[in-house]
């Protein structure tokens, strides 16, 4: 008898309210903002809405900024109520971008540890329901960092950490990283690759802020920025370096299982690594690093990309994400069923067969296998 499907999200944030003070007290992105034609703040994250934020500033009839701050975000409650409305077992909680990315070295240690300990205590209420990646101070020096890697290691809901690709400042080709890759994966936590910093804002062109909305930053930002920087590190060797890291990938990894025979193409053709003698019989390709130690989210929205992804890293390393609080609903209640959450669970069915034993691993089986979420 086949079993019964239990669901897990594992792409789904949270701001906890001190976060959210910290960016309703800045000027600069991110920032929560609040304006007189509207009743929810709004929440500006990404370069590619700064040039709105200042038309907005200056002129009250201007397009808003960003996306309404709405309880979602914050909202242990609602939290919950979007998992039961979904239908959702278990949740791995994660903070949202740009984590502490943008905090002063002297403050994101402090700041790290506050966060993470507010996620452990949201996942004590929840016991059985609510697991969370953890977030590091990556603006701190490396002994604080190391420090909040031994924290989380000992956070009974912690399973990983969301990671940006910015990395140190340098990206996460960064041999500097390199510690913090390794003591994050000797103590089994996985990363939660996620990316925010997009492309330049003049690949997208002079119309795009006024009139193309977020489409292309999110849609094609976000997935080339996680594409890039797995590549890098693939290039740099970090993945044969420490061979016990594990990474989710979001957004089905970005362009990188389309992209991994051409990534593998222009590796084998090129003069100078091929000089170097770094294209030697016996290499690990992107493939077999797909296959080994990277797991995708199954946040793509569609069956083509999901098929591409289990093509390229094995359906048992596929797992099911919402991206809640973002992509809400425009036309029906938010507190009802979210079209971004049933594209994906179709793009699921669609792709393996609902009900088929590897739809029942990608809704769940398999993050509760990866990400031990039966353990205490
Ligand atoms: O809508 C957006 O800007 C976002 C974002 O910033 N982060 C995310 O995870 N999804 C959508």
């Amino acid at each position: 008898m086949s079993s019964a499907m239990r669901v897990v999200d594992i792409h789904t944030h949270m701001y906890p309210p001190s976060y959210i003070r910290i960016l309703e007290s800045r000027s600069t992105i991110p920032l929560v903002r609040s304006f007189p034609q509207t009743p929810d703040p709004r929440l500006i994250l990404l370069e590619a809405e700064v040039k709105t934020l200042e038309e907005a500033t200056q002129d009250a009839a201007a397009k808003l900024p960003g996306r309404p701050l709405t309880s979602h975000y914050a909202s242990l409650a609602q939290k919950m109520h979007f998992m039961d409305t979904h239908h959702i077992d278990i949740s791995v909680i994660s903070l949202a971008n740009p984590w502490l990315d943008f905090l002063d070295p002297s403050e994101s240690g402090q700041m790290a540890e506050s966060v993470n300990n507010e996620f452990s205590t949201m996942c004590g209420q929840h016991p059985g329901r609510l697991y969370f990646f953890g977030t590091l101070p990556l603006t701190a020096p490396l002994d604080t960092v190391i420090s909040s890697i031994n924290h989380l290691k000992g956070l009974k809901y912690c399973r990983g950490v969301i990671l940006g690709t910015s990395g140190l400042g340098k990206g996460l080709d960064d041999p500097n990283l390199l510690p913090i890759f390794e003591a994050v994966a000797a103590a089994q936590l996985t990363i939660f690759l996620h990316p925010h910093y997009g492309l330049p804002n003049e690949v997208w062109g002079p119309r795009a802020s006024a009139e193309y909305g977020h489409v292309l930053p999110l849609a094609l930002g976000f997935t080339m920025e996680t594409t890039i920087a797995v590549t890098r590190m693939f290039l740099s060797g970090v993945f044969d370096k420490v061979r016990e890291l594990r990474m989710i990938l979001a957004h089905s990894g970005g362009t990188l299982p389309f992209l991994a025979g051409r990534i593998e193409s222009c590796i084998m053709h090129d003069g100078q690594l091929v000089r170097e003698g770094k294209v030697g019989k016996g290499r690990r390709t992107v493939w077999d690093v797909l296959k080994e130690q990277v797991y995708l989210d199954a946040v793509v929205y569609s069956e083509v990309g999901l098929r591409a992804a289990i093509d390229a890293s094995g359906a048992d390393r596929l797992m099911f994400g919402t991206d809640h609080p973002f992509f809400p609903p425009l036309t029906t209640d938010e507190q009802g069923e979210w079209e971004s959450v049933s594209l994906n669970a179709a793009a699921v069915s669609k792709a393996v067969g609902e009900g088929s034993d590897e739809a029942k691993a990608i809704m769940g089986g398999n993050a509760i296998e990866i990400l031990r979420l039966t353990e205490d």
